[in-house]
């Protein structure tokens, strides 16, 4: 007998809710105009649906908000540090936990600790600031994620996976000693949120001990990651995420979170390690530059809220309804004939930009269009991840990625189904009428990570 389809809800209710601004296309334009078409600086008050980033905008639970009472403000040793020391230990397995404000300055400390001039960084391809802070401290990034990464079309179940001959090949060119290690993303962001398998990350433990290179983990969006083996992998289909997600996480050395992201606050981060020695390092490191190492940055309550959030990112009614989230505004768009990166990633969905728009060349930027037009159209603001987020090269000239696409990001318990209904639309109006889209050029180019404040005028 044929199963009837039981649909998901989203498993929780409304308590508070935040009003939300609509705008005319007149008010649109100038707000546009006024950012240099560059969404990052448009004002959120501008702003209808936002999906510029699933970071840091998250509901949190009322469990969590009620923990930001216990906020133990001490200046040393406070409780919350604990209660966020043991649930890294409960969840993620890491022995040593040194808080930080947030992603990118656990990057920087484990970057400065193991990163000398010349070594290469291999990794399931770059993240913008993870790859900064490796070039920051002298290195060179080496992709060796597999091709059908870089490929939108392709429906390989597990786009994130390292390629583990590349990988061998970059250890046969360099040698082992001037890989300090491997940089292993699960959810691969810029790929477009794709999984890597619970396979892959056992072979790859296999390779790099053998070679004693380490394996750190960016673990930002884990649990998603952990939601696609339990969907695609077999024999994973009745283990609990959190099960999962241990298991992710005991094949490597050390991992750097973005608590933004999976754990559901809205500012927090850290840096995890099994090491004591580069621990003591890195503890050492952190006073420097954020904040003592029972704080790091974050201020008490906000550890709470990161370990309440760490709890909640594991639970399976939470982790399917955010994913199926994704999924079906990705689904809806697929059946619009909408060209996006197959297969829909766990944190948002990439448009096509290449192919929505093959009239511009990718020096006109058409991601950085596309997404001002979607502005245009609804107020719905999503992120350019092509050119302009690739930057420039250590001799000065434009990265040209395969990738140039724009992200329409989900933020966690935020917006319903309706709210992808009217994004699905928008992108429809939009790509119906792509051969009136034209192009634009840069004319401020900041020096680092550009594409947050660079602006661009109509061609
Ligand atoms: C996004 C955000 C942050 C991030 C990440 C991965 C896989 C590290 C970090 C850094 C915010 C962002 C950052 C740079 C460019 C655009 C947007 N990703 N690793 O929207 O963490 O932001 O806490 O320092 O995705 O994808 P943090």
């Amino acid at each position: 007998m044929e199963q009837r389809k039981r649909s998901w809800a989203e498993p929780y209710k409304m308590k508070v809710v935040e009003l939300i601004h609509m705008t005319t296309r007149e008010e649109r334009e100038a707000a546009l105009k006024e950012a240099g078409y560059n969404t990052f600086l448009l004002k959120s008050k501008d702003v209808y649906i936002d999906l510029l980033t699933d970071s840091g905008t998250s509901a949190m639970s009322d469990r969590q908000w009620a923990g930001m009472m216990t906020g133990d403000e001490a200046y040393a040793g406070s409780e919350n540090f604990y209660h966020l020391e043991a649930a890294v230990q409960k969840y993620y397995g890491y022995k040593y936990l040194v808080p930080t404000h947030q992603g990118r300055a656990a990057e920087h400390i484990i970057s400065q600790l193991l990163i000398k001039q010349g070594d290469v960084v291999p990794g399931n391809m770059y993240f913008t600031t993870t790859r900064l802070h490796q070039e920051l401290a002298g290195g060179t990034f080496v992709d060796v994620i597999i091709d059908e990464a870089h490929d939108p079309d392709s429906t390989h179940p597990f786009k994130g996976n390292v390629d583990l001959n590349k990988l061998q090949a970059v250890i046969d060119k360099y040698g082992a000693s001037k890989i300090p290690y491997v940089a292993l993303a699960t959810a691969v962001n810029m790929a477009g949120g794709q999984p890597v398998s619970m396979q892959n990350l056992r072979e790859l433990r296999e390779l790099t001990a053998k070679h004693g290179i380490k394996v750190i983990h960016d673990m930002t969006r884990v649990a998603e990651n952990a939601y696609f083996i339990k969907k695609r992998e077999a024999g994973y289909a009745d283990k609990p995420i959190g099960e999962i997600v241990l298991e992710i996480c005991s094949y490597t050395d050390g991992a750097t979170m973005s608590a933004k992201k999976d754990a559901l606050v809205n500012i927090g981060g850290f840096l995890a390690l099994n090491d004591w020695a580069l621990f003591e390092k890195a503890r050492n490191m952190v006073v420097v530059y954020e904040g003592l190492h029972t704080y790091g940055g974050m201020a008490g309550r906000d550890m709470e809220a990161v370990a309440i959030g760490i709890t909640e990112s594991v639970e399976e009614n939470h982790i399917r309804a955010r994913v199926e989230q994704v999924i079906y505004l990705g689904e809806k768009l697929i059946a619009m004939g909408v060209p996006v990166v197959h297969p829909i990633g766990g944190h948002g969905v990439f448009l096509n930009a290449k192919q929505i728009l093959p009239h511009l060349t990718q020096d006109q930027f058409p991601a950085q269009a596309l997404a001002a037009e979607l502005y245009l159209d609804s107020g719905v603001r999503s992120m350019e991840r092509g050119i302009v987020s690739a930057g420039r090269n250590k001799e000065g000239k434009n990265n040209y990625p395969k990738l140039e696409l724009v992200r329409l990001t989900i933020p966690r318990r935020v917006y319903t189904q309706a709210h992808m209904d009217v994004v699905a639309e928008s992108v429809q109006e939009v790509y119906e009428n792509r051969s009136k889209i034209t192009g634009l050029k840069m004319v401020y180019e900041p020096e680092y990570l550009r594409f947050f404040q660079a602006r661009f005028d109509v061609l």
